[in-house]
């Protein structure tokens, strides 16, 4: 009896390795950038990051300095998070932006995806997230959010295709004021990135 629990046991192990290999992808991160810079010195109006990152005069906001990008995926979904000081939401509307290029560097930037938080400016009852491929329409598709996490269906954009690249990351936090998207508008980008480096999807 003693042995055949033993099996039974080491059955068991080699299962939770086995889901544990398909339930928790490698998550890579894409883009890394300083705390203590959403202040609204980054690039105006553009929110390109070029400007660089600026941590004086101090920011004053949490929920908008983003820290880092973490993108993985699976046979079924590409994941993307945002990690900020403080989760949203915030007393005030906020936004997020995450843009990759299918091009390369030099690119347009037609893989938008963006999420929006409630808060004061705007009328918002829930976070809503959504995907826009600028390059052909852009016309918003829902996108799930999971906390700070966009679960994008892969099935939505060619660009996430079987082993395919997306190039040259870059992420924006904004103040967001108005209706539901596209009604609102980005009042000021709070806090931009540097290009990232490239995420290539891994099935
Ligand atoms: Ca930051
Ligand atoms: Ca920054």
């Amino acid at each position: 009896m003693k042995r055949a629990c033993s099996l039974f046991i080491g059955t068991c192990v080699l299962w939770a390795a086995a889901a544990g290999v398909s339930a928790a992808p490698k998550v890579t991160t894409v883009i890394e950038d300083p705390a203590e810079d959403a202040n609204g010195l980054n690039d105006q109006g553009t929110g390109d990051g070029s400007n660089g990152d600026h941590v004086t005069p101090a920011d004053a906001s949490t929920v908008t300095d983003l820290l880092s990008i973490d993108v993985s995926n699976d046979a079924k979904n590409l994941y993307v998070t945002f990690e900020t000081q403080t989760a949203p939401p915030a007393t005030q509307g906020t936004g997020f932006r995450v843009r990759f290029n299918p091009d390369g560097a030099a690119g347009s930037h037609c893989i938008v995806l963006e999420a929006f938080y409630p808060g004061a400016g705007n009328d918002l009852a829930a976070p809503v997230g959504q995907l826009r491929d600028t390059c052909a329409g852009g016309d918003p598709v829902a996108v799930k959010m999971l906390g700070p996490t966009f679960v994008v269906p892969r099935k939505a954009n060619k660009a996430f295709a079987k082993k395919a690249v997306l190039k040259a990351p870059q992420a924006q936090a904004f103040v967001y004021v108005g209706s539901t998207p596209p009604a609102g508008a980005a009042l000021i980008h709070t806090d931009t990135t540097k290009i990232g480096k490239n995420y290539k999807l891994v099935k």
